[in-house]
């Protein structure tokens, strides 16, 4: 272990969190809210009494250009000097995404430079599937893998001198010039013993007024919140089992309700967009969550946009969750091909039944929204087409097509980069962008199919919209000045797309 601060009989300690802020594409999507992993880890190292603070770069400084790329957020070297005026004990740093990685060990080289004492862990996304590599490539001491509260809380209570670092599992630490993984650490099996994340500590107004959510939105006064943790499948080109494994893991519904109310009641939230990866799992919970917003009457709309699984919703779940505040659902359909859905992807969905669940959404007042993905290694041309094809007679409202990306800790990464292999320039896995051709398609024929893809999609939605009979639809659902806000955002962002 590096050289520290010795705190022996100090038993509470200050911690900063912070999170850096991000470079994104002239043309790419993004999006800010809370940083609610920090948000979590705050309120379990609060509740042991830990005295915690929390500097999210995305949400400080403005958004301004740097080498052809919108930073959104506060420049690297402004954020060290904030962490430095916070004179924390220990740092803690996130890299959610693998395109923030050069800008997380540059920030973390500045820190040791400028605060040399002071105990500096990484945790998140890209160091949980990378930790030997986040260690040799930044100056940082330790790497959190996986998920991160009662690690963290345990380390801050090393650091108080009970315990070692090489007794605290899901750890990573450099010894003496070499690299220590410890054992991995059991997930938290009871989520609803986590406290509430620390929102307190964050600028929750400056979120709701300048926060951006990547689709349209009803409300202006929206979060996120997460209700479950971990996915029991296993798609070739998702990360999610990095940190939150691969057991599904769900809040009861009471737990998740109370949450809602206290965002209402405290921060007059009116919309949550919901980050879980599979909210809808298990059909009783998801319609037990839906029965108590609608019995304790929270006057909130909701979204999820990051997909939810269609095997489990049926008529009657869709429109109980259309009448507790559901406006817009994303679907991870990924591709319109059985094929490449069972055999490359191994996602296992049935097209038929995901397009009578988009009827049945569309019947109940949803929005419905697909995500598909292209570019995987032995894709074809024609395989690709189904994709276009399924994402335009599937009735959706809208879709977006991904490029298959290799992050780390996917199959897809050991498939495209091979064991043992690690890609030298992060910053290209975004979602407008290739890092290698795929046998069939070379690097930019991939991303010039995706624009073709996005463009014809939306150029086939416009000519449907603009028919009479849309219109009248459309207008006839219009029942409130939000709903009214929803649709013209939705229409700007797709003549925007041309
Ligand atoms: C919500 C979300 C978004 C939102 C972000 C809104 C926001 N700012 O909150 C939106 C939709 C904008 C988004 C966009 C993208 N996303 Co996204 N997103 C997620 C998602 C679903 C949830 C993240 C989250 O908030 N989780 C909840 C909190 C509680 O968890 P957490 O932050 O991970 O924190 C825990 C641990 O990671 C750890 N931890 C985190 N930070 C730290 C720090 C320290 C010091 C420690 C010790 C521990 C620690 O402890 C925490 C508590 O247990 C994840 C997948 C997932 N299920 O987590 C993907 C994910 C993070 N996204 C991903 C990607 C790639 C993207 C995109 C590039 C597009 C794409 N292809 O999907 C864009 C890029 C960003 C952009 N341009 O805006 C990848 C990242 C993979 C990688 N290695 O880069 C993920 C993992 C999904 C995947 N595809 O596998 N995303
Ligand atoms: S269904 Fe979604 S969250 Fe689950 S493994 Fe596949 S892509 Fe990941």
């Amino acid at each position: 272990m590096g050289c520290h601060k010795n705190y022996q009989g100090s038993s509470k300690m200050k911690i900063t969190l912070v999170q850096p802020s991000m470079k994104v594409g002239r043309r790419e999507f993004y999006g800010v809210a809370p940083p609610l992993g920090l948000c979590y880890i705050a309120a379990v190292l609060e509740r042991s009494g830990h005295k915690v603070n929390i500097i999210d770069g995305m949400i400080e400084g403005s958004t301004h250009y740097e080498d052809n790329f919108r930073r959104i957020g506060m420049p690297v070297a402004g954020l060290a000097s904030r962490i430095h005026d916070s004179d924390p004990d220990i740092i803690g740093i996130s890299c959610m995404y693998s395109f923030m990685w050069e800008d997380v060990s540059r920030l973390s080289a500045i820190l040791k430079d400028i605060m040399p004492d002071t105990l500096q862990v990484l945790g998140g996304f890209h160091p949980s599937a990378l930790p030997e590599y986040s260690l040799e490539n930044s100056s940082a001491d330790c790497v959190i893998v996986g998920e991160g509260e009662e690690t963290f809380r345990e380390l801050a209570d090393f650091y108080s001198g009970s315990a070692h670092f090489s007794d605290i599992p899901g750890m990573a630490f450099k010894n003496n010039g070499s690299i220590v993984l410890n054992p991995p650490r059991p997930h938290i099996r009871n989520l609803d013993s986590i406290p509430f994340p620390a929102r307190h500590l964050i600028r929750m107004e400056k979120y709701i007024q300048t926060g951006k959510a990547p689709g349209s939105q009803k409300n202006r006064r929206f979060t996120t919140m997460l209700t479950s943790r971990g996915c029991p499948n296993n798609c070739v080109f998702c990360s999610i089992k990095t940190v939150w494994g691969q057991k599904w893991r769900p809040r009861s519904p009471e737990n998740v309700v109370n949450e809602i109310e206290e965002l209402v009641d405290r921060y007059r939230i009116k919309e949550i967009h919901f980050i879980d990866d599979n909210i809808s799992l298990d059909k009783k919970r998801m319609a037990d969550i839906c029965e108590l917003i609608i019995g304790r009457d929270l006057d909130i709309s909701w979204t999820t946009p990051n997909g939810v699984a269609v095997n489990t919703l049926d008529r009657e779940l869709l429109y109980k969750m259309k009448r507790s505040g559901c406006y817009q659902l994303a679907f991870g359909i990924e591709s319109g091909n059985e094929h490449v859905l069972r055999r490359i992807i191994r996602k296992p969905i049935s097209l038929s039944r995901t397009r009578e669940v988009i009827r049945y959404a569309k019947d109940a007042g949803i929005w419905t929204h697909g995500f598909f993905v292209i570019g995987f290694p032995g894709e074809t041309w024609e395989m690709i087409k189904d994709t276009l094809g399924f994402a335009r007679d599937s009735g959706l409202d809208s879709a977006f097509f991904s490029i298959a990306t290799p992050f780390p800790g996917t199959e897809l990464y050991k498939l495209m980069f091979g064991e043992g292999m690690e890609l030298d320039d992060f910053s290209k896995l975004r979602n407008m962008d290739a890092v290698t051709g795929t046998g069939n398609f070379t690097r930019e024929e991939i991303v010039d199919i995706q624009r073709r893809l996005i463009r014809d999609f939306y150029m086939f939605r416009f000519r449907k919209e603009i028919r009479p009979d849309s219109i009248l639809h459309r207008l006839k659902n219009i029942r409130s000045v939000s709903d009214f806000r929803f649709l013209t955002g939705k229409f700007s962002r797709l003549a925007g797309i041309w």
